[in-house]
């Protein structure tokens, strides 16, 4: 009896650690990673570039590829759809506006398939003449970071609680001697 007790304690640790993986995994496996940027991170410049570009240290793919900038001023200033040239993905610029911070605002696909994504910051010591973009939308932004971890991080918790309970049942209930 003690040695299928100990049997079914092991099959749930096994599935507890199966989970926990599942979830850590997506952190640890090496993605392509983002080696530089045009403008160089938080640059400071007095006349606008024309166009951003970041270079990761692999080619990454084509598919889904986001890359936008956003002003001081909360509107887009890139124009037109990204372009991706084996490790490099840029994006042209408007006629920049407002001093102060643009942010890059990059998602692209590594070459083994997973999503990588951050920004990157410059800043324009000067006033641009340019016209904006469209208005960035802030709940569009916020749920532009991918799914939230917690539905997984309770669902390991209803499975471990299961997991426990049946234990427990298994230990508790009667035996013929
Ligand atoms: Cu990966």
């Amino acid at each position: 009896m003690r040695n299928r007790r100990l049997g079914l304690l092991a099959v749930v640790s096994l599935m507890v650690a199966g989970i926990l993986a599942t979830i850590a995994a997506p952190v640890a496996s090496a993605h392509s990673q983002l080696e530089s940027s045009d403008p160089a991170n938080g640059a400071q410049l007095s006349t606008a570039p024309t166009r951003v570009s970041l270079t990761f240290n692999e080619a990454i793919q084509e598919s889904f590829d986001v890359l936008n900038v956003v002003g001081p001023d909360n509107h887009y200033w890139h124009e037109g759809d990204p372009t991706v040239t084996g490790p490099t993905i840029s994006v042209g610029l408007r006629e920049l506006g407002p001093a102060g911070k643009y942010v890059i605002n990059y998602r692209v696909t590594s070459a083994d398939g997973h999503p990588v994504s951050g920004q990157r910051t410059f800043e324009m010591t000067t006033a641009g003449s340019g016209t904006p973009g469209p208005a960035v939308d802030a709940a569009q932004s916020s749920s532009d970071d991918g799914p939230p971890l917690w539905p997984f991080i309770v669902g390991a918790l209803v499975i471990l609680a299961g997991g426990l309970g049946v234990v427990l049942w298994w230990s508790r209930r009667p035996r013929a001697h």
